[in-house]
């Protein structure tokens, strides 16, 4: 499924295709999801994949959601114990021609701090900010609490 984004504040009323222009680069987000919270005393996360069509590497550095005080990249870890864990990510670089998944296990958008549960059925709206100034937005579908990956 492919969601739309737009490249500013000042478009995403608007219907656009799901590509944005993040200076010379071009994104698109797609698979966008995330799971239904039982409240709002744990953090949510939301997964995707963030395609780079364009020729240059873009760097993913922030996010942003009115759904959450506090969004940010976060990477999980499985030790040779098979504990895992998950720090903030650094800067993610999403390579010319390339795209990087946020998926469980892995990196995720991490949602800290929410101000609402997340209603299955529901959706929100989540900026992906870039080195270069660009902004992506992306609606993300929260789905049931036991999901495993986008609907198609
Ligand atoms: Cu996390």
């Amino acid at each position: 499924m492919k969601l739309p984004v737009a490249f500013s504040a000042v478009t995403f009323a608007f219907s656009l295709p799901a590509t944005v222009f993040a200076g010379s680069s071009e994104i698109t987000v797609e698979d966008a999801w995330a799971r239904a919270s039982i409240g709002i005393s744990r953090p949510g996360a939301a997964y995707m994949t963030i395609r780079n069509t364009g020729d240059e590497a873009v760097i993913l550095t922030g996010l942003s959601t009115e759904l959450a005080l506090m969004p940010d990249i976060h990477r999980s870890t499985t030790n040779e114990q098979g504990v895992t864990s998950m720090s903030p990510a650094d800067d993610i670089e999403i390579p010319g021609g390339g795209a990087v998944v946020l998926e469980p296990g892995g990196l995720h958008a991490m949602l800290m701090q929410l101000q609402r549960p997340m209603k299955e059925g529901g959706s929100f709206d989540l900026t992906l900010e870039f080195s270069d100034g660009g902004k992506a937005q992306v609606e993300v579908p929260i789905l049931d609490i036991a999901a495993r990956g986008p609907e198609d």
